[in-house]
């Protein structure tokens, strides 16, 4: 190549660099969280484990977790963020309305909320699978449930798949719906139900709230696939992107065996080609969506990869002690996965 060649071709991918640079598409969504200072999170109204807020007011779960790692990405504070507690009809408009950014809260993906309600689900943070709590002794598996009186809260998918899942094998079973989850729970704890249902993860926390928890079971065969995370609204691809990809990050970070706790370390020693693109050192991703390249060093440092969050709030180390399951790394047998950082 004649050196004019090379010459015209360094200077054509410099200027590919710069355009790129430029070639933001507008995000309201990121410029009006920059400008307000924080974040608004649409969290359940109180699931332990998921998101729930204690006497000072203070939240904790994996959803909550989600979501401040979303703020470290976006304003490189993980303490910025306002949690809007929502009920499982509230959710909708107040996504919809613009009222929060984002919904973290056990919501699951199905095709006609997809298709119907003008929200987008940015991947799955936690794979959840519909159960039943019921009276020790009475029952043990859903099968046993033929003539029973069960109680689940109003629009959920709960309520839609329990009535599928029964009427598909001829079993006169009565659903009584109710618009508030915790008169569904009180109702079955005073016996106006012969049980209870919700996802086997919601309920490892929501057992607590019985009045006498030990004489009940949560039955472990599931009758559901409920894949759930972080939802949008639509609109705003590169907000959507930094919401779909700050998921993706937690994941590759435990993937890539990156932790709150080595994350200096691994930014400044390591070799490998994803843990520096992830963590700002190399490739400019961050820049790519309007970011500071160190988007997923400050979520990983202030928050952690999926599994310390998965451990921390629901898993081993919680009170609720979920095995892993299908949420532990497809590499390692789960459903759990992320595209690559290239
Ligand atoms: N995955 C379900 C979860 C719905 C849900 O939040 N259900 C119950 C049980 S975990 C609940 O607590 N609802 C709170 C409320 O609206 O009172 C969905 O997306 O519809």
């Amino acid at each position: 190549m004649s050196r004019l060649s090379l010459a015209l071709a360094a200077a054509l991918s410099c200027l590919c660099g710069a355009a790129s640079a430029q070639q933001l598409v507008p995000s309201p969504t990121l410029d009006a969280i920059k400008a307000r200072g924080h974040l608004e999170c649409g969290v359940h109204l109180g699931l332990p484990g998921f998101s729930f807020a204690n006497d000072k007011g203070e939240w904790s779960g994996i959803d909550v977790d989600y979501c401040r790692a979303l703020a470290a990405a976006i304003l490189g504070d993980s303490t910025k963020v306002k949690f809007t507690p929502t009920s499982v009809q509230q959710r909708w408009p107040v996504l919809q309305s613009g009222q929060v950014d984002l919904l973290s809260r056990n919501t699951t993906i199905t095709f006609s909320r997809n298709a119907t309600l003008g929200v987008n689900f940015q991947g799955i943070n936690f794979y959840e699978g519909q159960t039943f709590v019921v009276r020790k002794g009475t029952a043990t598996a859903p099968k046993d449930l033929d003539g029973a009186s069960i109680c689940v809260a109003a629009g959920s998918t709960e309520e839609k798949q329990a009535a599928d899942w029964f009427r598909e094998r001829n079993m006169k079973t009565s659903i009584i719906n109710f618009q508030k989850n915790d008169d569904a729970i009180a109702a079955y704890d005073s016996g106006r139900c012969d049980a209870y249902t919700a996802g086997l993860g919601a309920l490892a926390g929501q057992r607590s709230k019985l009045k006498d928890p030990d004489s009940h079971v949560v039955m472990t065969e599931t009758i559901s696939n409920d894949p759930q995370g972080p939802t949008t609204r639509y609109g705003d691809e590169r907000y959507q992107l930094v919401v779909r990809w700050v998921l993706n990050g937690m994941i590759a970070a435990e993937l890539l065996g990156i932790t709150s706790k080595n994350v200096d370390e691994m930014k400044a020693k390591s070799t490998s080609a994803e843990v520096r693109r992830l963590l700002g050192v190399d490739g400019g991703f961050g820049a790519m969506m309007g970011l500071s390249n160190d988007w997923m060093f400050n979520a990983i440092k202030q928050v952690g990869n999926y599994g310390e969050s998965y451990e921390r709030t629901v898993g081993m180390g919680s009170p609720l002690k979920l095995a892993r399951g299908k949420n532990e790394l497809w590499t390692k047998g789960g459903a759990l996965f992320t595209p690559p950082f290239q």
